[in-house]
């Protein structure tokens, strides 16, 4: 039986990815760097300091910057990001998330969100999810980011559940190979990443399925 099912945030939760590639296409044209959705997907999942390193790395400037200059484009950047997040309200959490967490607090199976994103609390607060996650994983706790498996390690360890009996879901490759997987989005994509189902939206998410997911 499932004892607890572990979200990624951005991407999955509500369409916050979209704001970060908003705010890290804006910040590599700022310093001479521009790169397309192609590049982005290699960011998603991937934390704050190491996304600017790759962004540097994918434009020869990684040397060009000196650890304090660096710090400030991620500010920069995270600046630019929050006051996209200004607007946020309930109705933009994708459609299915709501009603699955309210499934899985009936049932008493805990929730937990293992995002890479330092963001998520005042994300969860604004779209009124917060008192539907039984825990909230802090990113600096854990040594290693995704694709690393720590972040959902330590959200099932938390709520006592173990791993094999966890479901995670998850919109990026990093993200994906983190996990067993339920992963939404571009099914080849996500599939080569080793997804073990992939659904294009979170509509389709229910308690039966991720249940019927496990016993499979
Ligand atoms: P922040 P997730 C990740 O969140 C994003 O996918 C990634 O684009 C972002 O750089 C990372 O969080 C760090 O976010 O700058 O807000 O701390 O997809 O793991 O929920
Ligand atoms: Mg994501």
């Amino acid at each position: 039986k499932l004892e607890a099912v572990i979200f990624d945030l951005d991407g999955v939760i509500t369409d916050t990815a979209e704001y970060h590639y908003i705010a890290w296409k804006q910040l590599g044209e700022s310093i001479g760097i521009p790169f397309d959705r192609a590049f982005n997907e290699t960011l998603k999942g991937i934390s704050r300091g190491e996304s600017l390193e790759r962004i540097l790395r994918l434009g020869g400037k990684e040397t060009e910057f000196t650890p304090v200059e660096k710090a400030e484009l991620a500010r920069r950047k995270n600046e630019h990001y929050v006051s996209l997040l200004d607007g946020l309200t309930p109705g933009d959490t994708y459609p299915g998330i709501a009603g699955l967490l309210e499934e899985l607090q009936a049932q008493n199976i805990p929730a937990v969100i293992a995002s890479a994103s330092k963001n998520a609390p005042q994300i969860l607060r604004s779209l009124q999810l917060d008192g539907l996650f039984r825990y909230v994983v802090d990113p600096d706790s854990v040594q290693h980011g995704k694709p690393a498996p720590d972040l959902f390690l330590r959200g099932a360890a938390e709520v006592g559940a173990r791993p094999e009996y966890c479901v995670g879901i998850e919109d990026a490759t990093a993200g994906i190979q983190a996990i067993k997987a339920v992963g939404i989005g571009e099914q080849s994509a996500l599939e080569a990443a080793g997804a073990d189902v992939v659904l294009r939206d979170t509509q389709g998410l229910s308690l039966d399925f991720l249940n019927r997911l496990l016993v499979q």
